[in-house]
């Protein structure tokens, strides 16, 4: 008999979603930055233990929309939350529940789909005795499967979450094959490893209006080696100075600590090309945002 359990991870931006996603799959899938809006679209993350298969839905955090990529963004979010088995919540400790989180939250019980809670961050908690009020006020506000204090950088309480997720599956067939961890194409992961990169590297708006798309992946017939073409798209003909840098400096750096992230992945030696073009506006232009594959599902 094998089991199921679809999951969405759900949250503010930065809660640290894509964080426990890479961890509860024990690879580097998802981009993660300090940076708000660092996920634009649904990520599965697929990880099977014996006769379960859970996958895990990462979804955009919730923010103010500002533009038309934010509304297909947060349209993502609640296309991934409806009709799924269970929703994992994910809140950072360290700062209250918002708006947007409680009407979330509270809708989600309303439909009866089960929530398991995560709270974030608790490394970052000056004392764990903190802990205790936080767990009472949710648990008497909400209908919760669970609440589980983690710190995913520390790798404190994945397991837990795990065991969580398990509990909720079904008997069913699996959707995936057992080894698979991702069903997102490779050609989108080397884009999102390039775009990690920038969104580290560079500040203020200059990395939030960046799109990555790699338009050439093949390996030489010849040699071991994964010539890798990507096109960095960005808002401003000023963005783009900014992004190539002094002499080229601050594009060779993001292009080289890809390349390594990139060899590190796809287990081959990378020869990795970046070009840089301006489309004014795109995140509020539909063709653009559809041509970028950032539209919800
Ligand atoms: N201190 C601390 N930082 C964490 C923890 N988990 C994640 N972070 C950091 O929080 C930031 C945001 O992490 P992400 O995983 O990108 O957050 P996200 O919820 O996916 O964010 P969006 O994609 O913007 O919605 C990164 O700098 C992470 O390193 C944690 O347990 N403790
Ligand atoms: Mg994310």
């Amino acid at each position: 008999m094998t089991k199921t359990v679809f999951l969405t991870i759900a949250g503010r931006t930065n809660a640290g979603k894509s964080s426990l996603l890479n961890a509860v799959v024990g690879e580097k899938i998802a981009s993660v930055s300090s940076k708000s809006q660092t996920t634009r679209t649904r990520i599965t993350g697929i990880k099977t233990i014996e006769d379960t298969q859970l996958v895990f839905m990462d979804t955009p955090g919730l923010h103010k929309p500002k533009n038309k990529l934010s509304t297909h963004m947060l349209n993502a979010v609640k296309e991934s939350v409806a009709d799924i088995d269970a929703v994992i919540f994910m809140a950072d400790c360290s700062r209250p529940l918002g708006e947007q989180e409680e009407n979330m939250l509270r809708d989600l019980c309303k439909n009866k789909t089960p929530v398991i809670f995560v709270l974030n961050k608790i490394d970052l908690l000056d004392n764990m005795s903190r802990l205790a009020p936080m767990i009472a006020n949710l648990s008497g506000k909400f209908d919760l499967e669970a609440i589980i204090p983690v710190s995913v950088t520390e790798n404190n309480g994945i397991d837990i979450v795990i065991d969580e997720a398990m509990k909720l599956a079904a008997e069913s067939p699996h959707f995936f094959p057992d080894d698979m961890i991702t069903d997102q194409p490779e050609k989108v992961i080397a884009a999102e490893i390039i775009r990690e990169k920038l969104l580290n590297l560079l500040d203020d708006e200059v990395p939030h209006g960046i799109a990555v798309t790699v338009e050439k992946m093949s390996e030489r017939e010849d040699k071991d080696l994964l010539d890798i073409h990507a096109v960095i798209y960005c808002e401003r003909e000023s963005h783009k100075g900014i992004i190539i840098g002094k002499k080229g400096a601050m594009l060779k750096k993001a292009a080289s600590l890809s390349r390594q992230e990139l060899e590190e992945f796809f287990a081959i030696k990378v020869n990795l090309q970046c070009w840089v073009k301006v489309k004014e506006d795109w995140r509020n232009r539909e063709g653009l945002i559809r041509s970028f594959g950032l539209t919800e599902i």
